[in-house]
């Protein structure tokens, strides 16, 4: 989707601090980041949130999450790390590409859940 911020950083139109990116999936640094590690994986077809994705969506979904520790540890989290997906507006979702959020740092993250 041209008008999607996130597929046009997947297709190189905008910067990012890239992660990671394979033929389904990519991931970038968050550029507000809220921890101080914190990253994006993201698939590259778009699927604009959790409440839209299917079962044609459930392998780049598995993917995701089955690389979500190695490039955590890639990126230092060594210790463990927090995985958000926001979804709509009660979720305050803010952009509307299914984007997983991992976050972390030296210090036990606290608060939230
Ligand atoms: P949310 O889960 O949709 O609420 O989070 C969107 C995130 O995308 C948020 O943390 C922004 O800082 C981040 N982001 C980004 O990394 N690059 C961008 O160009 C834009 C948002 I727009």
């Amino acid at each position: 989707m041209s008008d999607c911020i996130f597929c046009r950083i997947v297709a190189g139109e905008l910067p990012c601090r890239k992660v990671y990116e394979d033929e389904d999936v990519y991931a970038f640094h968050d550029i507000r980041p809220a921890a101080p590690v914190h990253f994006m994986i993201i698939p590259k077809r778009h699927i604009a949130s959790l409440a839209e994705a299917g079962p044609a969506d459930a392998a780049v979904l598995g993917k995701i999450l089955a690389l979500a520790g190695r490039l955590a540890r890639e990126q230092g989290l060594e210790e463990g790390f927090r995985t958000i997906i926001n979804t709509g507006r009660i979720g305050c979702q803010e952009v509307y590409h299914l984007h997983v959020h991992i976050l972390g740092g030296p210090e036990p993250l606290g608060g939230m859940l």
